[in-house]
């Protein structure tokens, strides 16, 4: 069959492959069908594309902030007698919604299952997948099926300077329970991909893409210590070492004794959700982590040499201003090379929007407005009235983009986007 993979586009959409559709191609292509992605984010004109393809069944894949986009989508498919199936983050979280759009939604991790359905004929109602147990045993991501160029082209900006980047994801899950994640609700278990199949799905993107860095997409990269320096080993071994990478890491799962090591191996730059500078705060929305030692940690990789990029939440609930203002002073006491501010942002499937389920509904959810930037999807934090909590918000951003960009790096951007530039000028003053 012929069936077409949709990834939906909005303008704040960021410039990374969706590899979720890597992984479904690569498993229906496997399974005898002809598989047509369609990305909007790389700019694909998806009626025209539908014209050409003429597909039996369309898939659409997203997150929260693109489902308006994703129903109108589904709208015109069906208009065309085409089945549509709904997949990703927000059908799995919100299938009762989803379902009113499309004849058929899967919730979870779709390579097993989606093959099956479509085998079975009976693309309808709402299909619980059944997730790969062993990862290793799945294809390698389909990565020609989606525009690579546009992708590499696009970059990862580490240290501001902007390299041929491809993301790579070595496992799925996380230990933790954060309150605002969708792991405080996820059902299945950790899985990992072993060190062989990693290092060797990166040699492979090293070679045939010709790109000279790897943004690692894994929610945690260090959660095992084993194969992570079995992966850091390997690189060095294998001349990986050659390519920067970035990985995304939680304080208590950093093992000092490992950063020289992951440095040889290529790393430049460790992500870090330390999210607060305030200790009550962690701990309202489930952390798990100190601030002290989230200090101690800061330090260390930085005393490694590897920079470090610190993300933030404002908005929780319960949160004062003198939070915020800790927060403001945990960054400059860490010394952080960048730090990313969000928006607290309840979104479906997590433990934080079971708790405000109800007023988000009498809200009347605007999903395109769920970015983790944007104060206006919607307030947890009754402590500080809404207008003040969005005005500390931006002009927080606004003096963080000062310290996160050099002056060059400032200048190409306002020439790139003047609009955004002056807002945030504003801000400042
Ligand atoms: C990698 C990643 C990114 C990457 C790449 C995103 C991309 N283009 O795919 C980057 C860094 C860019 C990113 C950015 C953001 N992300 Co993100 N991201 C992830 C992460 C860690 C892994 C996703 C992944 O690739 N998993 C591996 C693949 C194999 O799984 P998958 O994509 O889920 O796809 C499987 C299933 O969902 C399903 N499926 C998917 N599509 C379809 C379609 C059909 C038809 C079917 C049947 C099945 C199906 O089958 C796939 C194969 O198993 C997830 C966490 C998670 N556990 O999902 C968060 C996550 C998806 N991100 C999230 C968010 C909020 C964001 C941001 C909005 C904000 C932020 N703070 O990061 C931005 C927005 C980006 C933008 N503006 O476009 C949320 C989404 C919540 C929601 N309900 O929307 C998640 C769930 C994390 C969380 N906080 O809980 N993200
Ligand atoms: S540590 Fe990160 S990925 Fe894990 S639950 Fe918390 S926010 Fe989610």
């Amino acid at each position: 069959m012929k069936i077409a993979l949709i990834n939906p586009a909005t303008p704040r959409a960021l410039k990374k492959e969706n590899l979720g559709l890597a992984y479904l191609a690569a498993s229906l292509t496997a399974g005898g069908h002809t598989v047509r992605v369609i990305d909007e984010v790389a700019g694909h004109d998806t009626a025209r594309a539908l014209d050409e393809f003429r597909p039996d069944i369309a898939g659409i894949s997203f997150m929260t902030m693109y489902a308006p986009r994703a129903y109108e989508i589904a709208r015109e498919i069906r208009g065309r007698g085409v089945r549509v199936i709904l997949g990703g983050a927000h059908p799995t979280a919100l299938p009762e919604e989803a379902i009113e759009h499309a004849d058929c939604v899967v919730r979870g991790e779709a390579e097993l299952t989606l093959p099956r359905l479509i085998d079975s004929g009976r693309v309808e109602g709402v299909v619980e997948a059944e997730p790969p147990v062993d990862l290793d045993a799945l294809p390698l991501p389909q990565r020609d099926a989606l525009d690579l160029d546009f992708y590499a082209k696009s970059g990862e900006e580490i240290a501001g300077l902007s390299y041929r980047t491809l993301g790579v994801i070595t496992s799925r899950g996380c230990p933790y329970r954060c309150d605002f994640c969708i792991n405080s609700r996820r059902q299945t278990p950790l899985r990992f991909h072993s060190p062989g199949r990693v290092l060797d799905e990166i040699a492979l993107i090293a070679q045939r893409y010709n790109v000279q860095a790897v943004a690692f997409y894994d929610e945690l990269m260090a959660t095992d210590a084993a194969r992570f320096r079995a992966i850091c080993e390997g690189m060095i071994q294998r001349g990986l070492d050659r390519l920067r990478w970035e990985c995304q890491a939680h304080p208590r799962l950093i093992r000092p004794d490992m950063l020289g090591l992951m440095k040889r191996a290529g790393c430049v730059q460790v992500a870090i959700g330390f999210e607060s500078g305030s200790q009550p705060i962690l701990d309202r929305i489930h952390k798990s982590t100190r601030v002290e030692s989230n200090l101690e940690i800061a330090a260390k990789v930085r005393e490694a040499g590897l920079r470090l990029r610190g993300c933030f939440v404002i908005g929780v609930p319960g949160e004062t201003r003198d939070d915020i203002a800790r927060t403001e002073q945990f960054i400059q006491n860490a010394r952080l090379d960048f730090a990313s501010l969000h928006f607290l942002t309840p979104y479906p499937g997590t433990e934080l929007f079971a708790q405000y389920e109800q007023s988000i509904r009498e809200h009347g959810p605007a999903w395109e407005k769920f970015t983790t930037g944007d104060p206006d999807a919607f307030v947890c934090n009754d402590a500080i009235p809404p207008d003040e909590q969005k005005a500390l918000y931006e002009s927080l951003c606004a003096r963080q983009a000062v310290r996160n960009y050099s002056w060059s790096e400032m200048a190409r951007r306002a020439m790139k986007n003047p609009r955004h530039a002056l807002h945030v000028l504003k801000k400042l003053l």
